[in-house]
């Protein structure tokens, strides 16, 4: 081992020279003028906030570092099975906000002391950086997102790091590293157009690069079956053709009150530094480089699609590159124990986020058959004990299929191991099923009837998977009786699991709402904010729902949060305000803040708005309808939704008859720091797809913790969100049964005749907003027959925001007491028992 190289007297002087962390602000603040001096070579006379940003990410960077250092050192002493997590997407947001409050500073004279003595990091730096001349919050507020990521699905891999850092799972995530991210939204003439998001503009402090970490990823090429190797299950070699590299960057994932430092490896795409002679001799020197740039493009661009599945071979190779580079590190990694391949299982669990890692699959059986020489199936029952595989929709459009021809051109070897999985599993399912011939062809992993012949990847995933959970209690039962019928016929049911979603607490809570955790551990007597790891603890709030003054505290922080929001659409909107600020207080705050699609119905909500033009003035809603979110750049009906909702808000906005008693306000380029401002500011939020849709949503349990209450369908997780809340305080409307069937029939219903109230809005929206293009919104109509339903409720809510604020208030409180068993803390709890089977590491 290393140790017996090392000379004594070296390691004496390591030792001596250690780095350690700061934990005084008088350190901190050492450390911050080092980096601005040294790292960014400026001075006191040159540090802007962009620099001070920078100085002071890479100083808390520092601290993380060590203690990542630490944990993996730990990992790799301890050598506990491992959880790899691995997502396309990782919608992160911003990094040094979430480190101060996550940061572990400890006493060096006394280890064991609490930091709890000492205050919080967050606000010692705030103190730092004052003296120094710089307002904490402007230099946060420099921090470009890390928009790596569409919605719910990358950011729920997002909390999730988060948590599994937190409660020290042995955890990495893996996925790749885009040049530019989610695109920035802009709205010109009220329609959305997209604008690139280049992230890594002004650098990156949260990324460690590894070049020493370079993973080479072949593409194409042909398989070489070697002397008269007449099956392709053994002895056969892929040649590749095209060859990239994969190197690392690491980005420190820390816990909370915890020196746990977790790691989130994403890979960039670089050309090998192989050179084509043939091109060059010929005198072709430029188009033999260009052809090694293009390796760049794999990671040049996140696809800007959710819950759609676009069949393009860049996304195909995206992909594999990153399947192919993580797999390859894992093995590499596992190696390093001498342990057998039958123990790989117990050493490892893969989570395969969504369809878009299925690829690993093929390159773990790949690996284990063609260069490790086993057995087929002695491989194959170690890959499917060491994947597991998450649902995130029923949708079939979002569901993956790759046409045969394209994936065997960039993947020929891969193709021909579907091929043998598929012979064998059809086998197995003709024996148990004799007589059924059509369920071969419902449950293949080819769909044969297709014009071209096409892979289902979901089938793929659950063949090669121990377990497949879905991502609410009504979503898990709706995969089991709709797409994946026939697979719970052959496996059983015990193969598919719910494990119901979470969001971490100390983003979208502590972070996002720092007054309304103030008063929480005030009113909880938990000065050190225990609550935010131990969530049943909130239950304790329903204590206090007679306390008038605590009431009074709990709505001033909405207010308070209200005005923050204010201030940020009155700077979008040209520094002029939209809102009245003199009636915030009684003012609903209604919101709809996610992505543009026609299943979630933003929609519904505008025509709701256009409904209530006509009685605003006799009724007393004062009310400010937000919307916010991103279409798909190639979505036509979603971008019309958002050129609707800007339409009404720019007659509503005008109307002198309406006054300021209704204001519809869109605001651009939603995303997870605006989504921190906007979602504690809210009274009510809409969940209002169509029942059967929505796998689980997130964005409902944001605004619950934040004590909003949520008006939607039953659907996704409103559905337990409101057993754990009680009925009472929520606002659901349509279809209220909880029956999977009756949802299947109702998916399949389509209203003969509009609701007269949806005439009336439409023809009034037609001759107000577009007398030149009546029919331009005619698509948008093909709703629902659940639009009555919804109005009603609708002024249920106005009612009681209106004349029985105290009930509302409760309410408020009893959402966020009870919000506990959505934190991405039991969900990581729930996915190590009865999926991986890991335990923390302490
Ligand atoms: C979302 N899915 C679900 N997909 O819609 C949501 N799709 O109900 C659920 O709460 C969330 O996942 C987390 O489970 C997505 O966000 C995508 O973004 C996506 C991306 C690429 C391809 C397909």
């Amino acid at each position: 081992s290393i140790d017996t190289v090392i000379p004594l007297k070296s390691r004496a002087l390591w030792n001596k020279h250690q780095v350690r962390k700061f934990d005084k602000p008088e350190d901190f603040q050492d450390r911050f003028i080092d980096h601005v001096e040294t790292t960014l070579a400026r001075s006191l006379y040159n540090c802007d906030d962009m620099a001070a940003y920078e100085a002071a990410s890479m100083s808390v960077r520092d601290n993380l570092v060590i203690d990542w250092n630490k944990t993996q050192q730990k990992f790799t002493t301890r050598d506990p099975k491992r959880v790899y997590y691995l997502s396309l997407e990782f919608l992160m947001g911003r990094a040094l906000d979430n480190a101060l409050i996550n940061m572990k500073i400890d006493d060096p004279e006394d280890p064991s002391a609490s930091q709890d003595s000492k205050g919080e990091p967050r606000e010692m730096i705030k103190g730092a950086l004052d003296d120094l001349g710089f307002k904490l919050e402007d230099v946060l507020d420099q921090e470009p997102d890390a928009g790596l990521g569409n919605g719910g699905l990358g950011r729920l891999a997002a909390c999730f790091v988060d948590s599994m850092a937190t409660e020290g799972i042995p955890a990495w995530g893996y996925g790749l590293r885009y040049e530019y991210g989610i695109f920035a939204q802009k709205i010109i003439d009220g329609y959305q157009v997209e604008t690139p998001d280049y992230w890594l503009n002004s650098g990156n402090p949260w990324e460690i690069e590894r070049n020493e970490v370079q993973i080479p990823v072949t593409f194409y090429g042909y398989v070489d079956r070697p002397e008269g190797g007449k099956t392709t299950l053994s002895a056969s070699q892929w040649i590749g053709g095209e060859r990239v590299l994969a190197v690392a960057y690491d980005f420190p994932v820390p816990g909370f009150k915890t020196s746990n430092v977790n790691n989130l490896r994403l890979w960039q795409a670089r050309p090998t530094t192989e050179f084509d002679f043939a091109k060059f001799n010929n005198g072709d020197y430029k188009n033999s480089v260009a052809q090694q740039q293009s390796a760049e493009s794999i990671t040049a661009v996140l696809y800007p699609n959710d819950n759609f599945a676009q069949g393009k071979e860049l996304r195909l190779k995206q992909q594999y590159f990153w399947c192919a580079a993580s797999l390859h590190d894992i093995l590499r990694r596992f190696k390093k124990s001498k342990r057998s391949w039958t123990e790989f299982p117990e050493q490892v669990a893969i989570q395969l986020n969504d369809t878009h890692p299925t690829l690993a699959i093929l390159e773990l059986q790949r690996v284990l058959v063609d260069l490790e020489k086993l057995d087929w199936h002695e491989a194959w029952d170690i890959v499917t004990k060491t994947f597991a595989y998450t649902n995130h929709t029923v949708m079939q459009e979002a569901l993956e299929k790759w046409p045969v021809g394209l994936f065997g051109h960039l993947l020929p070897r891969h193709l021909e191991i579907i091929y043998d999985i598929n012979w064998f599993f059809l086998q197995d399912v003709a024996k148990k099923f004799p007589k059924d011939v059509d369920l071969l062809s419902r449950i293949s992993i080819i769909e044969e009837n297709s014009p071209e012949r096409q892979i289902r990847m979901a089938f793929l995933a659950i063949v090669g998977s121990h377990k497949v959970n879905g991502v609410a209690e009504l979503h898990s039962e709706l995969i089991k009786t709709t797409i994946f019928k026939d697979f719970v016929k052959f496996y059983g049911a015990s193969k598919f699991v719910n494990v119901t979603n979470g969001i971490t607490p100390r983003r979208w809570l502590k972070q996002a709402n720092p007054n309304l955790a103030r008063l929480i551990s005030k009113t909880l007597n938990d000065p050190t904010e225990d609550y935010l790891l131990d969530m049943t603890k909130l239950t304790q709030l329903a204590k206090h729902l007679e306390d008038k003054k605590f009431l009074k505290e709990w709505n001033q922080v909405k207010l308070n949060n209200k005005i923050r929001l204010v201030d940020l659409i009155k700077k979008e909107n040209g520094g002029e305000d939209i809102i009245n600020r003199e009636y915030l207080d009684d003012t609903l705050f209604d919101m709809q803040v996610k992505r543009i699609h026609e299943y979630k119905r933003q929609q519904l909500n505008v025509f709701e708005n256009g409904a209530s033009i006509e009685e605003v003035a006799k009724k007393y809603p004062r009310k400010v309808s937000i919307f916010g979110g991103k279409s798909a750049p190639g979505y036509y009906m979603a971008k019309l939704i958002i050129k609707l909702v800007n339409s009404v808000a720019e007659i509503v906005n005008n109307d002198e008859s309406i006054d300021d008693l209704l204001k519809v306000v869109f605001i651009a380029d939603y995303n997870v720091s605006k989504a921190e401002i906007i979602i504690p500011a809210s009274d009510l939020s809409e969940h209002i797809s169509t029942a059967g849709t929505e796998a689980s949503g997130t964005s409902n349990m944001k605004f619950v913790m934040n004590g909003g209450l949520i008006i939607g369908t039953v659907d996704g997780a409103n559905v337990e969100i409101t057993r754990e809340i009680g009925e009472d305080n929520v606002f659901l409307f349509g279809n209220l049964s909880e029956n999977v069937e009756d949802l299947r029939y109702n998916l399949q219903y389509h209203p003969q005749d509009l609701p007269s109230s949806l005439e009336s809005v439409l023809s009034y929206i037609e001759w107000s907003i577009l007398p030149e293009n009546p029919n331009e919104f005619k698509p948008l109509v093909d709703i629902s027959d659940d639009f009555e339903s919804y109005l009603a409720t609708q002024e249920l809510v106005d009612q009681e925001f209106h004349n029985q604020r105290p009930e509302w208030l409760k309410k408020s409180v009893l959402s966020v007491a009870n919000v506990g068993f959505f934190s991405s803390d039991r969900c990581i709890e729930e996915y190590s028992d009865t999926i991986w089977n890991v335990e923390p590491v302490t």
